[in-house]
């Protein structure tokens, strides 16, 4: 290949001082078409001298939170160090780390939405719960262009509420937080990143207190800054399931990571006195962008396989 024109290679020397009176004249050209183009603008603006400003406010900024789409972002509340979830009658008060409420949302079940793809099981559980599962971060997906989020996460849905310790891609790269979404409201922890290839473990486990009283808690192993707490008590009823939820991403695109695939391993399902027998199914909302498989169904060392499509991995095979 030695000796070939490269297309960004070296220019030859003769074609250097071409080149820099031809930059000069683009740029006197670019400076002059602004020059003309700012001209018409003041002439236009000066023509219309009585027009009323555009009063139509813009519309507000939407964020997307798991297991329940896009909401407003002023009813998404970052739960400051320290804070905490009490459940209060049936609401929740958002608390920071001296108590003072910040916030109160009613309680109520949350529509699903932006699935891609689960493995779930629904259940009842009379006695405190844990759960967890292990995954790694993928890849960076090869475009961010379309601004597209990425979630993939275990997560626990009862009655009112969903816990979750979610792996998200936004623009920018892959951070880790936990959240619980109510049905107008959401509350989650600041975001830590997280690097492609770290191990990951999200779990939620609610300890009994008293006999009447319980603290539940959605974090990250390991991870500073991750946990979400509330003393809300799930109810008997119960829907596990690891999900991968998507926004804004097309599909067969370079919006997903090129690992093809997302394994979590070790997801296992706690209870304390009897265990129910636990066994999920796969529910494939968007076929066309992901589904999964089941390697090992059960309570516990389960596995399940997220599969999504790529571009790259396509055009190898
Ligand atoms: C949760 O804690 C708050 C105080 O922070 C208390 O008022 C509330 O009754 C508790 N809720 C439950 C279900 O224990
Ligand atoms: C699952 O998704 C992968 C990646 O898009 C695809 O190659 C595979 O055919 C899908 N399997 C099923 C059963 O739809
Ligand atoms: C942003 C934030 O909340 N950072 C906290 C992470 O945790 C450490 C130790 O627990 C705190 O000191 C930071 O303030």
């Amino acid at each position: 290949m030695t000796g070939e024109p490269s297309v960004y290679g070296e220019i030859h020397p003769c074609c250097k001082p071409f080149q820099i009176w031809f930059l000069a004249l683009l740029l006197y050209s670019i400076a002059m078409l602004y020059f003309h183009l700012l001209l018409l603008l003041a002439a236009v603006v000066h023509s219309f001298p009585t027009a009323a400003p555009l009063e139509t406010p813009l519309s507000e900024e939407m964020i997307p939170a798991p297991g329940a789409g896009w909401r407003p972002k002023s009813s998404v509340h970052e739960i400051p160090h320290g804070g905490h979830v009490a459940a209060v009658g049936n609401k929740f008060h958002l608390l920071d780390a001296s108590g003072k409420v910040l916030h109160i949302m009613p309680s109520g079940r949350p529509a699903l939405e932006g699935l891609v793809t689960t493995a779930v099981w629904d259940g009842s559980a009379s006695q405190p719960i844990s759960s967890k599962a292990t995954w790694t971060v993928p890849s960076l997906p090869e475009t961010q262009w379309h601004f597209q989020t990425l979630y993939y996460f275990n997560g626990i849905g009862a009655d009112g509420v969903i816990f979750q310790p979610v792996l998200q891609f936004t623009f920018g790269g892959w951070t880790v937080a936990s959240w619980l979404v109510g049905p107008t409201d959401t509350f989650v922890t600041a975001s830590v990143p997280v690097s492609p290839g770290q191990v990951l473990t999200g779990v939620m486990t609610q300890t009994k207190i008293s006999s009447t009283s319980y603290a539940f808690i959605s974090s990250f192993t390991g991870i500073a800054n991750t946990t979400l707490s509330t003393n809300y008590t799930l109810p008997m009823y119960i829907r596990w399931a690891s999900v991968f939820e998507q926004y804004g991403a097309r599909t067969h695109s370079f919006d997903y990571p090129p690992d093809m695939s997302m394994t979590f391993l070790n997801i296992e399902l706690k209870f304390m006195g009897t265990a129910p027998i636990v066994a999920y199914r796969i529910i494939n909302y968007l076929p066309a962008q992901g589904n999964t498989t089941i390697t090992t169904n059960g309570g516990a060392a389960a596995k399940t396989v997220m599969h999504f499509p790529s571009c790259t991995s396509r055009l190898r095979h």
